[in-house]
């Protein structure tokens, strides 16, 4: 018997009973506990041919690529992924049939991003596993997030809603917009995050309000709503995005709804959102981009493989799983080949730091935003400048078999996380909310404005330019609060065009 625990990063303003901050309500959103019975677990398993190995290859290995572009990059790198994939599993494939045979293991779903492969086993099917020659790790996959909740909107929009947002028609811009100084980016240099895909890994969506739906991403190879897998990606329907967890294309399962908030939708806004439904208000910080709504943090090799193919520039994850131990170097392993093909991570910081909730540094950040290099780890403040109480601090540690740095610097930077405006479910700006479920987003926003910018910046370039850029705040220089310090959208983009 196992407890699987998934706690998603948003302090939910003004609507449930909760501790109060600064006369702000705050309810963390989800806490569920699920227990599993039956003798069989879900694993997940490495062969030992992997493209990074231990520690430090992730930093040796962006040495190693020097001047390509992100373009290319993302073709060499799925390339070489795919070919180990396929490698492995040729050599492979007779071991793990027998074992298939034997009833010891089932439903196997293999996995480029990382060389191995998901499955269902008995306790001796793992212990078969674990002798078989060509298999380096054996992880317990965790946590196991069951989404359930009432269904809010149809599946998949019928027809293309077309953008409202025009810079000549915005009357106004929520304060946390303004602060980030995504309209200088826009007005100056003409960039609205145009050509980028966000992809937004939350829990909870509602896909038909116009200040979304004018801007989701639409995949090209699939028709909606026909059960058929159009383009042979091994997902029915996955028009719009996936949930990977209940492996349907259907999305609209609002967990984490709370009062009129919806979690996946106020992270999507902010990146991507266009005007408020009921004014000409902007309201996200890259409304020329894209986004796609994934569900999939007991599948997190799918959910990035699916991100990667599809083309994301940005990948946003507003939650925040503590205790996976080991796990957490499969998450780590995951993201970082992610990484080399192009793609940048970013997590909000989370909420951890005082109140009920709290919890000790060094484990105040949890995963993912305590993975050093492949994920931006976001803190934030308010409009006065000032961090929350609840703002979750650094350092991290790493000590587990394959990453043994020790003491980790964390957060990587900071945005805005307090009292900030946010959609209800029919597209106006009425909600109020705080937590680092928006400082993620907010730094999205800015990467997807770089991006649009200058498209072929690699993630670490990007993440450099972030640290020129970043203006100090708190105690000088690097801080356990803060970070580098607070990025503002017209400083990185700027520096992104001179690039
Ligand atoms: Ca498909
Ligand atoms: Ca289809
Ligand atoms: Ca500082």
């Amino acid at each position: 018997m196992r407890s699987l625990v998934l706690i998603a990063m948003l302090v939910w303003g003004g609507m449930e009973s909760g501790k109060s901050v600064g006369g702000n309500e705050v309810l963390f959103t989800m806490d569920d506990v699920l227990r599993i019975d039956s003798g069989v677990v879900r694993v997940v398993v490495w062969f030992d041919d992997q493209l990074l190995l231990e520690g430090g290859s992730f930093l040796k290995k962006i040495q190693e690529l020097g001047d390509v572009s992100r373009s290319a990059l993302r073709t060499r790198v799925m390339a070489q992924l795919k070919e180990k994939s396929k490698h492995s599993f040729r050599q492979n494939e007779g071991q793990l049939r027998a074992l298939e045979r034997r009833g010891q293991i089932q439903d196997i779903r293999r996995h480029w991003i990382i060389n191995g492969f998901s499955c269902s086993v008995t306790r001796e099917g793992k212990k078969a596993l674990l002798a078989l020659d060509g298999i380096s790790k054996i992880f317990d996959k965790q946590p196991l997030y069951l989404p359930r909740g009432e269904d809010m909107g149809p599946e998949f929009l019928k027809s293309r809603y077309a953008s409202r947002f025009e810079l000549e028609k915005i009357d106004s811009f929520p304060w946390n917009i303004e602060k980030i100084r995504a309209p200088e980016v826009w007005r100056e240099f003409g960039i609205t995050g145009k050509g980028t895909l966000n992809v937004v890994h939350d829990s909870g969506f509602k896909l038909d309000v116009p200040p979304l739906a004018e801007t989701i991403y639409t995949n090209a190879g699939e028709i909606p709503g026909n059960d058929i897998d159009d383009d042979g990606n091994g997902y029915v329907d996955d028009y719009h995005g996936y949930n990977f967890d209940a492996a349907q294309a259907n999305l609209n399962e609002p967990t984490i709804r709370r009062g009129t908030n919806i979690h996946g939708n106020l992270c999507a806004a902010i990146i991507a959102g266009t005007f408020a439904t009921d004014s000409q208000q902007a309201i996200g910080m890259a409304p020329g981009s894209l986004w796609a709504p994934v569900m999939g943090s007991s599948n997190i090799e799918q959910a990035v493989e699916w991100a990667i193919e599809q083309g994301a520039d940005t990948y946003s994850m507003s939650f925040s799983q503590p205790n996976l131990g080991e796990y957490r170097t499969h998450w780590r392993k995951v993201l970082e080949h992610g990484t080399l093909c192009g793609v940048l991570f970013i997590s909000g910081a989370g909420n951890f730091a005082a109140g009920s909730r709290s919890a000790r540094i060094p484990v105040q950040m949890r995963n993912p935003e305590d993975i050093p290099h492949a994920v931006l780890g976001v803190a934030g403040i308010g409009k006065d400048g000032t961090r929350p109480a609840f703002s979750s601090q650094g350092p991290v540690e790493w000590m587990t078999d394959h990453y043994q740095e020790g003491k980790v610097d964390k957060p990587d930077f900071t945005t805005i996380n307090y009292e900030v405006p946010c959609v209800d479910p029919e597209g106006r700006l009425t909600n109020m909310a705080s937590g680092n479920s928006l400082a993620g987003p907010h730094m999205a926003g800015i990467i997807s404005l770089m991006l649009s910018a200058n498209p072929e910046l690699l993630p670490w370039e990007i993440r450099s330019i972030l640290r020129q850029t970043a203006r100090d705040i708190g105690e000088k220089g690097f801080d356990y609060q803060s970070g580098h310090g607070f990025v503002n959208a017209y400083d990185a983009v700027k520096a992104a065009i001179a690039w």
